[in-house]
């Protein structure tokens, strides 16, 4: 286990704090070897991914990049390319909705807000994943975090709701079209966990109640959990999986 990821560059978007579920993903990755990559959004998340990333073990490289704009997409794939070569995995671990998009009726939901939650949500994946696609030359693993709320209705969660659905899609055509070169796409459902995003979420201390009463191991997951399945995504242990959504959800998905 421990070697597991030896000599694999991997990517890391999403890092916003210690809360993060791609700094839970990080801290897996790194201690199966993992050489690291991670991007942020913008500069104001620089010195925090900075300061969290002197806890590893190696040296990573911290690249801007906001998804909403194709060429720091480009750029930022571009200096990867520059500066390691080949990589062997892609952790996309980026969403965001308007907060009042988050609660009440989701028939409310504007034009424009619908657009922003599906842009950064769901083509994000598209974006990086062509990007990153001729610099996965020996195979890789690309995961994506999504969430219950995509499959079926969870109050408040609206328009993230559709965006996870239109992201799980997404899992399914990228693998599809990827999987000739051995590359893999696959998501994690995650089930809730409070972090920075999570924040917006109206109630989400109901949220967190009734999975402790109602899931089948009666507890909420976290961040480490749902880094030692990212793991397993991506390591050769799960050659034989892409296109799949697996929950990370001590059970709760399978409740009626
Ligand atoms: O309960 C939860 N926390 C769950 C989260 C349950 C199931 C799934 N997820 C998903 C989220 O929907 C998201 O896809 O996991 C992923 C990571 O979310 P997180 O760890 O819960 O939240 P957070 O630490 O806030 O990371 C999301 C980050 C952003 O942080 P903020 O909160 O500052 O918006 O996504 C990044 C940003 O760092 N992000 C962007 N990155 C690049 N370009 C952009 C952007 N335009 N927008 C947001």
């Amino acid at each position: 286990m421990v070697n597991l990821l030896e000599g694999k560059n991997i990517v890391i978007m999403g890092v916003a704090n210690h809360r993060s579920i791609a700094w839970g993903i990080a801290q897996s990755l790194s201690k199966a070897g993992a050489n690291l990559i991670f991007t942020y959004q913008g500069e104001r998340l620089r010195d925090n991914v900075a300061k969290l990333t002197e806890e590893l073990e190696r040296e990573s490289l911290l690249i801007n990049c906001d998804v909403t704009k194709d060429e720091e997409v480009e750029a930022a794939f571009a200096e990867i390319k520059e500066k390691v070569g080949v990589i062997h995995g892609l952790a996309h671990c980026i969403a965001f909705a308007k907060t009042e998009e988050l609660e009440g009726e989701f028939v409310n939901t504007s034009r424009d807000g619908y657009a922003l939650a599906q842009d950064i949500s769901a083509y994000s994946l598209v974006a990086v994943a062509r990007a990153a696609r001729p610099l996965m030359t020996e195979g890789a693993s690309i995961v994506t975090m999504t969430y219950l709320g995509g499959e079926r209705v969870v109050p408040n969660y609206n328009v993230m709701g559709v965006a996870k659905a239109a992201l799980d899609a997404s899992v399914r055509y990228l693998a599809s079209d990827l999987g000739k070169e051995n590359i893999r796409v696959n998501a994690i459902s995650a089930g809730p966990i409070r972090t920075l995003a999570a924040k917006g979420i109206r109630n989400f201390n109901s949220v967190l109640k009734e999975i402790e009463e109602r899931a089948p191991l009666r507890r909420t997951i976290d961040q480490s959990e749902v880094g030692d399945t990212a793991l397993f995504l991506m390591s050769h242990l799960s050659r034989g999986i892409t296109g799949e959504i697996i929950h990370v959800d001590a059970g709760y998905s399978i409740m009626g």
